[in-house]
């Protein structure tokens, strides 16, 4: 399975993902073509929905304290719920669909979700640091959102500015 990330401004990351109801083959090879694209483009996290599948789908591989990652830590989430969200922190925050942009986000310390792995079994995860971060970051491309549109208007508009300078000197 061949995947291309998709980039602002592209209108498909706008769409809403849909749950999983069968955990059939085609989802573990998405799952592991997913995971070969992120590691390919030396990212943290993923959403389906990244890839042009609006499937509620993320993966997240967290690097450890020397900032390594390792293929054990591989997380694969699917029809994640918050259940509990605790206190506030703030991150500077990027996104492979973002590229080349990274801003400070503030999201909730703790976050607890119920999901499903690869096979549909249910789990819980009690998530703090990076980990929470990350799974609030992709649960938003979930919805269609993007870490952007959490800023506030001047930092967009400094946002909207760089971007379209980068997107032109990339087109030269
Ligand atoms: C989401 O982000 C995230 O601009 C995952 O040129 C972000 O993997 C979770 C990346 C912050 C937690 C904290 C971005 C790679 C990767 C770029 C990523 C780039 C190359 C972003
Ligand atoms: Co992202």
């Amino acid at each position: 399975m061949n995947l291309t990330i998709l980039t602002y401004p592209d209108k498909r990351l706008k769409q809403v993902s849909k749950n999983i109801t069968v955990f059939n083959e085609s989802i573990h090879k998405l799952l592991d073509a997913m995971n070969k694209t992120m590691l390919e483009s030396n990212g943290i996290g993923l959403a389906a929905i990244q890839v042009n599948h609006p499937l509620n789908i993320l993966i997240l591989n967290i690097p450890d304290s020397e900032g390594e990652q390792h293929p054990d830590n591989l997380m694969e989430i699917i029809n994640p719920v918050v259940i509990k969200k605790e206190g506030q922190t703030t991150y500077q925050e990027g996104c492979l669909s973002v590229p080349g942009f990274y801003e400070d986000v503030e999201r909730f310390e703790t976050v607890t979700i119920n999901y499903q792995d690869r096979y549909g079994n249910t789990k819980t995860l009690d998530a703090t640091g990076l980990l929470s971060i990350a799974i609030q970051h992709e649960m938003d491309h979930l919805k269609g959102n993007l870490f952007i549109e959490k800023l506030s208007y001047a930092r967009r508009k400094k946002f909207e500015k760089e971007y379209k300078k980068a997107l032109k000197e990339k087109n030269i």
